[in-house]
Parts: C-alpha cells; sequence; structure tokens
C-alpha cells in the first residue's frame, strides 16, 4: 500500500498519473477517504504553495501539481457524503467587471480549494449586481475580487459599495488581488485586505475568518 507521503510527492511533481494511481490504491486499502484528501492530497498541494510563496515554484508547476490533486480529489469525493467535507469557508471568487484576465484569478482559486475552503469561481468580468447576487445565492463568507487593469480595478470599490448598499457588507470579508493592487489601495476602497499572490490569500483568508 502506498503512503500519504508518496501521494504528497505526485501531486508537488504535479503527476496526474500517478496520482490516480496511488488515490485509488489507498481507496482500495479502506483509507478512510478523509485522510486520503488532508493528509495525501492537500498536503501536497500546502507543500506547493509554500514553495510557490518562497518563489521556488513557478505557475506552470502549480497549476499542473492543482491539476493532479483535483484528479485525486475527483476519485476520492464520490465516497464522502457533502456534510463531512470540512471546509474553512466559502468564497467566491472572480475577475471585475470588464476585465478578462483570469490565469491567476484561477490560481488563487485552485490553491483556496486546496486549503480546504469551498470556492465557486464565478468566472471573468463580473458585476457589482453579480457579485451581491451570487454572495446571497451561496451564503459567502469571504469576496475575492481579481483586478489586472488600472482601469478595471476601479470596479471593485463599485462592488463594496454594492454591498455595503444591499446592507450585505458586514456579513462578508472582501478581499483583493492582481498586479496592479496594493494595501493602500485596499484601504482606500474598504475592503478588507490585500494578497499579493495566491498562497497569501489562502493565508489571508484563514486570518478574517478565525
Ligand atoms: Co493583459 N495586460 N491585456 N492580457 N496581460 C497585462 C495585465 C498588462 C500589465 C500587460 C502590459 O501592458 N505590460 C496590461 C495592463 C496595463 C495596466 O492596466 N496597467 C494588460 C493589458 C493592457 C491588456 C489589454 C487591454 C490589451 C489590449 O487588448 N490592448 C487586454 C485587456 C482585456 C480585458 O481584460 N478586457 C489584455 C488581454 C490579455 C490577454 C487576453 C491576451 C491575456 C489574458 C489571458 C487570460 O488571463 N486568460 C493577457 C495576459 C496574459 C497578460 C499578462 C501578460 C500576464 C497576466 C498573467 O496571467 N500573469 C499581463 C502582464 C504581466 O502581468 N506580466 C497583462 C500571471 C498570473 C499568475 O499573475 O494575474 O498577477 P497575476 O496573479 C497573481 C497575483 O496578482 C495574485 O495572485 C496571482 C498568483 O500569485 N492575484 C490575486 C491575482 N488575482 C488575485 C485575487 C486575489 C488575491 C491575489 O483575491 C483576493
Amino acid at each position: 500500500m502506498p503512503s500519504f507521503d508518496d501521494l504528497s510527492k505526485a501531486v508537488l511533481s504535479g503527476d496526474d498519473e500517478q496520482v490516480k494511481t496511488l488515490t485509488k490504491s489507498l481507496i482500495d486499502s479502506g483509507i478512510d477517504p478523509l485522510e486520503i484528501i488532508n493528509q495525501g492530497l492537500i498536503a501536497g498541494m500546502s507543500i506547493v504553495g509554500v514553495r510557490f510563496k518562497k518563489g521556488d515554484m513557478f505557475v506552470p508547476e502549480v497549476l499542473m501539481a492543482a491539476r493532479a490533486m483535483s484528479e485525486g480529489i475527483y476519485l476520492v469525493k464520490p465516497l464522502i457524503s457533502e456534510g463531512d467535507m470540512p471546509s474553512e469557508g466559502k468564497v467566491l471568487i472572480g475577475t471585475v467587471k470588464g476585465d478578462l484576465h483570469d490565469i491567476g484569478k484561477n490560481l488563487v482559486a485552485m490553491m483556496m480549494e486546496s486549503e480546504g475552503f469551498t470556492v465557486i469561481n464565478l468566472g471573468v468580468d463580473i458585476s457589482p449586481e453579480q457579485f451581491v447576487t451570487a454572495a446571497k445565492e451561496h451564503n459567502a463568507d469571504i469576496i475575492a475580487m481579481s483586478a489586472l487593469l488600472t482601469t478595471t480595478m476601479v470596479a471593485m470599490k463599485d462592488t463594496i459599495d454594492l454591498f455595503v448598499k444591499e446592507g450585505l457588507r458586514e456579513k462578508v470579508r472582501i478581499i483583493i488581488g492582481g498586479a496592479p493592487i496594493s494595501e493602500e489601495f485596499a484601504n482606500e476602497i474598504g475592503a478588507d485586505g490585500f494578497a499579493p499572490d495566491a498562497a497569501s490569500a489562502c493565508e489571508l483568508g484563514k486570518k478574517l475568518l478565525a
């Protein structure tokens, strides 16, 4: 029987075929599906997060690791009832109105998912109204907005203003990120925090919900 460490290493190296083989083998050995997720798949992705933050891993490798982890989760998830899936909290993530850049946003989404958040990825060009509607529908804990253009970052303020207007601002934590975004901008528009990269977004999310 493979060890959890073998599975973590397969995630780390982005080897999706190996992840599938090891995950199946652990399932067939009768290992608790939640342990396979937490001690094998997520454990591997956590190392990826740390290495990416330190600059020891790069975007393509992180995407491969995330894909490999997802292949394993795909096999294990049907064996776990919905209520048993642990969650750090529900995150709605999207790129703001007028902005079509999604590589960094998807990286943040995958990293947050691998760190145990339930992530609903709304996509790109998401209007303030769409963020608010989805927050109501999903009862979200965190709204995460991404912007890559100096011309679209203003939509982050419009979105926060709409949450205030709808009386929902106190119900959610709002975090923002993307290349032109700074801590100062986050403070200026009334966000709860800024994350410069995907690993920091996970840390910030956990801190805000603690
Ligand atoms: Co565009 N683009 N682009 N582009 N593009 C930039 C952003 C630009 C800096 C290039 C340049 O001129 N040097 C420039 C913006 C200038 C500015 O506003 N100051 C620019 C421009 C001008 C444009 C167009 C207007 C070009 C045109 O058509 N004239 C156009 C706009 C389209 C639109 O959105 N309406 C456009 C289009 C495109 C493509 C479609 C071709 C493509 C996007 C493809 C896609 O995303 N599917 C594209 C790309 C690829 C880029 C660059 C080259 C790379 C962006 C990227 O994916 N980086 C970019 C130049 C650059 O950054 N070097 C550029 C990799 C990614 C992992 O990093 O997104 O920063 P990043 O995400 C990081 C962090 O920022 C953070 O974590 C991520 C991982 O660590 N983060 C968050 C991101 N979101 C977060 C959310 C969080 C927390 C952290 O929530 C809490």
